[in-house]
């Protein structure tokens, strides 16, 4: 009995710390996120940003950062929009929209500097709910077949977003950064 009462404590503590650490993200704090898919390939990986749009598993998102770093850094503010954290010898934002449209199937991409968000794109309506990031209310997918083996990501919605086969909803944790990293994404 005390065995088994052993067995579970640790195995509880095991899983535990396994899990994300659940810090509320304020409005404006700088985070990162993780895809949550458990018995995939893509359980726990961090999200990258490159060639305006969002990626997981790429070899380099090819980044100018002020810090080492393979991942992207967000924050969102009062306006519900999503920005990148930028370099600081960068003065262009970048700003992360998304197409619902039946022409966009959900793409997810960036606009930067003084760039328009293209046609239908809409950037205001990001929330992080239960450190969950959403996009009014729905959330994320993954799409196998990217660039350099990485998996794109679109917003949830018919599993053929932009005619990309595999595509997997996942729950995108995110994860506060206590010292966030600025960068500069490629276009
Ligand atoms: C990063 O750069 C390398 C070398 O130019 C390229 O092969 C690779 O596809 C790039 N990665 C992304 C995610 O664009
Ligand atoms: C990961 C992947 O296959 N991406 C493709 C998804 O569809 C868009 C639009 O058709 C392509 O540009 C991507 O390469």
């Amino acid at each position: 009995m005390q065995f088994i009462t052993l067995l579970i404590a640790s195995a509880a503590a095991v899983s535990a710390s396994a899990l994300p650490k659940k810090t509320p993200i304020a409005t404006g704090q700088g985070f990162g996120v993780i895809t949550i898919r458990s018995g995939s390939e893509i359980q726990n990986s961090g999200v990258q940003a490159a060639n305006s749009g969002l990626l997981i598993h790429a070899k380099s998102q090819n980044a100018s950062c002020d810090a080492d770093t393979n991942f992207a850094t967000f924050y969102i503010n009062k306006e519900q929009e999503l920005h990148l954290v930028e370099s600081t010898s960068s003065a262009r934002p970048q700003t992360i929209y998304v197409d619902r449209s039946e022409k966009g199937q959900g793409l997810i991409g960036y606009t930067t500097g003084a760039q328009p968000v293209p046609g239908a794109g809409e950037a205001k309506g990001w929330t992080v709910d239960n450190n969950e990031l959403k996009f009014k209310g729905t959330g994320i997918q993954a799409c196998s077949g990217g660039v350099d083996g990485s998996w794109s990501l679109w917003l949830d919605g018919p599993h053929k977003a932009g005619n990309n086969e595999s595509c997997i909803s996942v729950i995108s944790s995110a994860i506060k950064s206590d010292k966030p990293i600025g960068c500069w994404y490629t276009e």
